[in-house]
């Protein structure tokens, strides 16, 4: 029988959904125009103010927000409570090294691991799992988001963050842990490692898993299932909106629910701005209508999905939403971590180096990995062994800086990275997802 975090607003009907979406959005809006300075100029440009919004029909009068316009106003340009009754941050890496700050209050944090404990519960959580969530603690949502969301559901939480396998398959077998939260490529990753160690999937105590913040393939989900004995659910989310939990698989494993009491959802052409009707693949565009602190309006998320109201299997009544299959910008994720390309190319010319090069993204045992590639000036180039790993290890250090995560680099002769005639092909990513 399928479970309900919070049965009365996940199986709530659409009439329901729609009444709470129409409420909370225009007091939204005029929460933003009272408080943001930022959002009133840009409604008085789009020419909307408040009085213009009654209910989500109205939601097209206003403007777009971008990731430009979350530059443009950092640090606090959108926060729209006082300072003082924000309890939290988290943050993103954003286009040119400068980051994503989003701000919660408390409110603001119980209704994002809300949002969580209901994805947990649709992967059959109870409070007699034991959750070990092994996304990355800190600034990326990951870890804080699903780790509030296990404590709502009463999991006993083991917090082990990303990184150090052994620990974690130690965890897992020694506390018997039932749910796994992490990126899909890690979970790849630990499901090969126990494999190697001999461990077969009923060996490993593991019954579901909690895996995203980065594209994931079905026949990756089938691997995954079947090296550690699992069912493994996708979960999406970006900081700017909270973080995990925006949206959540249920046992259809047929898309993700996306919560629609605190967002509300469009796709749109992303060259015209225009609202696609439902089944048509645009970019996706929230709304959040609940948070305080941070509240975005119409935020394009740059990722490319297809939403339906097809009835689910599992009862719940929100909107679904496809796995994202691409973005509309230049973003890579690698490893869970999202880097621009214009953060390489900043670190190399702030080092010195002409802006020829070559990233290249892969995926080796199911783990990305990240090259780049250097082309070193004339005054550069010399085969002094020494000087060429002094150099290296510089850039490796200073993409780790800029990035939060490890590169190869490839220090390359003058002129041998091939010349294009037309756009410099600068990333060749040959994962398959
Ligand atoms: O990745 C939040 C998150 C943490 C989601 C843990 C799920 C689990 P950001 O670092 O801000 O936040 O990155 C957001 O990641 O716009 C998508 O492009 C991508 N993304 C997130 N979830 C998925 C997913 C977190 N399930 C960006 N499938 C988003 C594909 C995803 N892409």
């Amino acid at each position: 029988m399928e479970r309900y975090y919070q049965p009365e607003i996940e199986t709530a009907s659409r009439e329901q959904i729609k009444a709470w979406q129409d409420e909370r959005l225009v007091t939204q809006v005029r929460h933003v125009w009272d408080n943001v300075p930022y959002y009133r100029e840009k409604m008085r440009e789009a020419g909307v103010t408040p009085d213009d919004i009654h209910g989500t029909e109205d939601l097209h009068k206003l403007p777009f927000l971008s990731k430009d316009d979350l530059r443009r106003a950092y640090p606090y340009g959108l926060v729209a409570v006082p300072l003082k009754d924000c309890v939290r941050i988290q943050s993103t890496s954003g286009t040119t090294g400068k980051r994503v700050v989003a701000f919660y209050t408390q409110a603001d944090l119980d209704l994002w691991e809300t949002c969580c404990a209901r994805a947990i519960v649709a992967a059959g959580g109870t409070n007699e799992d034991v959750c070990q969530i092994s996304y990355g603690y800190g600034l990326f949502t990951g870890g804080p988001g699903l780790n509030g969301g296990s404590h709502k559901v009463g999991c006993l939480t083991i917090p082990t963050s990303s990184g150090n396998t052994e620990r974690q398959i130690m965890f897992i077998r020694d506390l018997n842990a039932t749910i796994l939260c992490c990126t899909p490529s890690y979970a790849a990753y630990l499901g090969e490692s126990m494999k190697e160690m001999g461990l077969t999937p009923d060996e490993i105590p593991l019954k579901a898993g909690i895996f995203g913040a980065e594209a994931w393939s079905e026949e990756m989900r089938q691997s995954i299932q079947e090296t550690l004995g699992i069912k493994a659910y996708d979960i999406y989310g970006l900081t700017e909106l909270s973080g995990p939990g925006v949206a959540f698989e249920c046992s259809a494993q047929s898309g993700m629910h996306i919560n629609e009491d605190h967002f509300i959802a469009e796709v749109i052409d992303p060259d015209t701005g225009e609202v696609l009707p439902d089944g048509t693949q645009g970019e996706l565009v929230f709304t959040s209508i609940t948070k305080k602190a941070f509240p975005l309006i119409r935020y394009r998320t740059r990722d490319i999905c297809v939403l339906t109201r097809e009835k689910c299997s599992c009862g719940r009544t929100h909107v679904k939403m496809t796995k994202p299959r691409g973005r509309t910008d230049d973003m890579l994720i690698i490893r869970g971590v999202n880097v621009f390309p214009s953060q390489i190319e900043t670190v190399l010319l702030n080092l010195g180096y002409p802006a020829n090069y070559q990233i290249l993204v892969d995926r080796v045992n199911n783990t990305d990995t990240l090259d780049v590639q250097v082309e070193m000036t004339p005054e550069m180039f010399t085969d002094n062994l020494g000087e060429i790993s002094r150099r290296q290890k510089e850039l490796v250090d200073s993409l780790r800086s800029m990035l939060g995560l490890t590169a190869k680099v490839t220090l390359v002769a003058p002129k041998s990275i091939v010349r294009s005639e037309g756009k410099a092909v600068r990333v060749i990513d040959k994962r398959k997802i």
